[in-house]
This record gives structure tokens, sequence and C-alpha cells, in this order.
């Protein structure tokens, strides 16, 4: 019987229930896969990804309605959607905006969204890499569409998001955010910016200022829109926009540099050395050249 015992069960046994369609041994994939266990990513890692799209942005602007928006929207066309919080402040409700709408001409919209609430506690350095094999655990259990929400625009989205295929960055009216996520670099990863809370003052304003300063930096092509994700306005559009993403090389190139990056900094801060290392340079045993020796050499 799918679904019973899977606490017991192989990480080979689990993977082909997940592909089989249950959802417990796709839950609980996820969490070996997060815990860093190697087995349970070495069971998906020739898994053939769906495209996933990062959704990030200043805390607050509305991610988590809109993701909630995006994913009611595809399961309410059929399709099945997982999706990813990352350290979520507000739990996504599984399609309660629009959902509730849709469930009365639809049925099973709720059944076609998976959500999981990943915490980035301890897991510093290694929960992008965790986080490409939670995107196939997805992609093995038939997900059409996988979202992933992160908050913040520091270096720890950063590379959250470069595991994404594509960007959805996000912000509200009144906030001019957008600057830092300007200077963490995360603006020039975005394939899409919104300006939710369209229903409030300010909102065509933002998005002009915004429009202008990727004029100024020639990304002009990158779809600036405005959006309520309260009043569910704009989202046919938006949908349009993350469905039609170019690809950039420059982008591409960005991404992988920050995909490298993480790979090498996990295999750093995975070195048994590491942190008797920490404590020699603290102690003044050692200096920073010969700290990095010890560790290169592993
Ligand atoms: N007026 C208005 N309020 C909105 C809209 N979308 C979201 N909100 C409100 O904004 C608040 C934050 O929404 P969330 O979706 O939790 O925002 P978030 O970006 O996910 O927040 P964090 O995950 O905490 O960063 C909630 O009170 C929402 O009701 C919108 O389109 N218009
Ligand atoms: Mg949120």
């Amino acid at each position: 019987m799918v679904g019973i015992g899977v606490d017991s069960m192989s990480n080979s046994e689990l993977a082909s229930q997940t592909a089989a369609g249950s959802r417990r041994s796709l839950a609980r994939l996820l969490t070996l896969i997060q815990d860093g266990e190697t087995e349970a990513i070495e069971s998906v890692s020739n898994v053939e990804n769906v495209k996933s799209i990062g959704i990030t942005g200043p805390p607050g602007v509305g991610k988590s309605c809109l993701t909630d928006c995006l994913a009611s929207f595809w399961a309410g066309k059929g399709e099945r959607v997982g999706v990813l919080c990352i350290d979520p402040s507000s739990p996504l409700t599984g399609g309660s905006l629009l959902g509730d709408r849709m469930r009365m001409e639809q049925s099973g919209v709720d059944d076609r969204i998976f959500i999981r609430s990943v915490a980035t506690r301890s897991s510093f350095g290694s929960l992008p890499l965790r986080l490409r094999a939670m995107i196939s655990a997805l992609s093995l259990a038939g997900m059409d569409r996988i979202l992933i929400e992160t908050v913040g625009v520091g270096q720890t989205e950063i590379g959250i998001v470069s595991m994404t295929d594509s960007v959805l960055l996000v912000d509200g009216p009144d906030r001019g955010d957008i600057v830092q996520a300007e200077k963490a670099g995360l603006l020039e990863l975005a394939d899409v910016i919104v300006v939710n809370k369209g229903d409030l003052d300010g909102a065509e304003q933002a998005a002009a200022n915004i429009r202008s300063g990727l004029a100024l930096g020639n990304a002009e092509s990158v779809p600036v829109l405005v959006v309520s994700a309260l009043n569910i306005v704009g989202i046919d559009e938006l949908v349009h926009a993350l469905e039609n993403v170019q690809v950039r090389s420059s982008v591409e190139e960005i991404r992988w540099r920050h995909r490298l990056t993480s790979a090498l900094l996990d295999q750093v801060l995975s070195d048994s050395k590491f942190d008797s290392t920490v404590i020699d340079l603290a102690e003044g045993r050692i200096s920073l050249e010969q700290a990095l020796q010890i560790i290169l050499k592993q």
C-alpha cells in the first residue's frame, strides 16, 4: 500500500514510491535530502529537473500571496505544482486566494499543489545544493511547475535563486527596496520583476522607476509588471511573462558562477578540518594563508 511505513523504506523504495505519486514518500524524501543524507540525494541525481522559478524580494511585499496565486493558476489548468518556501514567516495556504474561486468550478486544485517549508537554520552553505536535489525530488514526483519562495535580497537568497531556472523579483509600491536587491546583485538575475500591491498608490510610479533603472543598465528587455495578488489582478500577464522568459547568456553565466560558488563553499564547509582550522586561526597558531593551504590540500 502506497504511503505506509515511509520511515522504514530504503531510499530507492522512497524514490520509486515518490515517482508512483505517493505524497508521503515525497515528503520523507525531501526531509532526508534537507538533512543532507547522501544516499537520498543520490537517489534523485539522475532525475531530469522540471523548470523551476525562484520568487524573491524584500519582506512583506506579497511573495507568498503571489506564489499562492501562481500555484492556483497553474493547478486550475490541471498542472501539478510543487512549492518550496524557504524560511517562511507567512505560511502558504495551498491556493486559498484564487483557489476558493476555482474550487467552485474545478475540483482537485489543492490536490495538485504540494507545499513544503524549508528552514535555512544550520544549513549555511549547503542549502543551495540540497535545493537542487529537492527540485529533483519534486520533478520525480511528477510536478509540472516548481516554485521556490525565499525572503530577502542578500547573498543567501542569491545562492538559493541561482539554483532555479528563472527568477521573479517582487517589490512593493512604497519601498525602494529594489535598490537593496541591486546592491546585492539580485537584480541582474531577475527575469521578470513585479510591483505587487498594485491596488495601492505608488505602484505604477515604482514600476516606472524600476524600468528607468533597468534601461540605464541595458536590461530594458526584463518585463516589469504591476499586479495585485490580493485582488488577483495582472496574474494572467505575469504567467505569460514567466512562460516566455528569454534565456540570456549573460544571466546564465552569472547563475553558473553562483552555483559553482555554492558548490565550492559547500565543499569547504563540509571539510573535516574546517572547524579545527577556525580554532587554530582564532588562537593564533596559524595564519590565514596557512589555513587556506590546510583546507585546499584536503
Ligand atoms: N493591498 C495589498 N496587500 C497585499 C497584496 N498582496 C499581499 N498583500 C498583503 O501583504 C502582506 C504580506 O503578504 P505576504 O504574501 O505574506 O508577503 P511576503 O512577501 O510573502 O512576506 P514575507 O514572506 O514575510 O517576506 C499580507 O498582509 C497580505 O495580505 C496586494 O496585492 N495588495
Ligand atoms: Mg512569504
